[in-house]
C-alpha cells in the first residue's frame, strides 16, 4: 500500500523538481532569497575614453557567504572588480579577487569605493543606454545585469 502511493507520488515530486529548478534557473537581473543585483548603473563614456565602471548593490539573501569570482560584459574586452584607495594622498585603485558577502548583507558598488571597471571599451557607452553585467558567485549563480548609463559626474571620473 505505501509502495502504492509512492509510486503514484514520485512523478509529481519530479514535475515539482524540475518547475522549482527551471525558475531558480533564470537569473534576470533580480532574484529573492538569493542573491540580488540593484540599482545598477554605468559611467557614459566621452569621446577618447577606453575605460568606464559601473556601479551596483549586491544583496546576499541567501544563508551562505559568497564571492564575486568572475565579471563580464559584452562591451568590454576585461571586466575587473576594484577598489578605491589613499596612497600618500593620491587616489589609486586596485584590483581585489575576494571581495566576500555574507549572509543578508550587502555591498555597495560606487564612486570613490568599489566598483566594476570596464576596460578596453569595444564601444563608446551613450547615457541612457543599458549595458548588460555578467557576475558569477563562488557558489556558481551566474546573473546578468543592465546597468542604465549616466553621464560622467563632474569631478568624480578617475583616469585609469
Ligand atoms: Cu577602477
Amino acid at each position: 500500500m505505501l509502495n502504492n502511493v509512492m509510486l503514484l507520488f514520485r512523478p509529481v515530486a519530479l514535475v515539482l523538481l524540475l518547475a522549482v529548478s527551471m525558475v531558480s534557473g533564470a537569473h534576470t537581473g533580480k532574484e529573492t532569497g538569493g542573491i540580488e543585483l540593484l540599482n545598477a548603473s554605468a559611467r557614459a563614456t566621452l569621446p577618447g575614453m577606453s575605460s568606464s565602471a559601473a556601479y551596483m548593490t549586491i544583496r546576499n539573501g541567501s544563508s551562505e557567504p559568497v564571492q564575486i569570482r568572475v565579471l563580464e560584459s559584452p562591451v568590454a574586452m576585461r571586466s575587473e572588480l576594484h577598489t578605491t584607495e589613499m596612497n600618500n594622498g593620491m587616489m589609486s585603485m586596485r584590483r581585489i579577487d575576494n571581495l566576500q558577502i555574507n549572509p543578508g548583507e550587502s555591498v555597495q558598488l560606487k564612486p570613490g569605493g568599489y566598483h566594476i571597471m570596464l576596460m578596453g571599451l569595444k564601444q563608446p557607452i551613450a547615457a541612457n543606454s543599458e549595458i548588460p553585467i555578467i557576475i558569477t558567485f563562488s557558489n556558481g549563480e551566474r546573473m546578468t545585469v543592465m546597468a542604465r548609463a549616466v553621464d560622467e559626474v563632474e569631478g568624480q571620473h578617475m583616469a585609469h
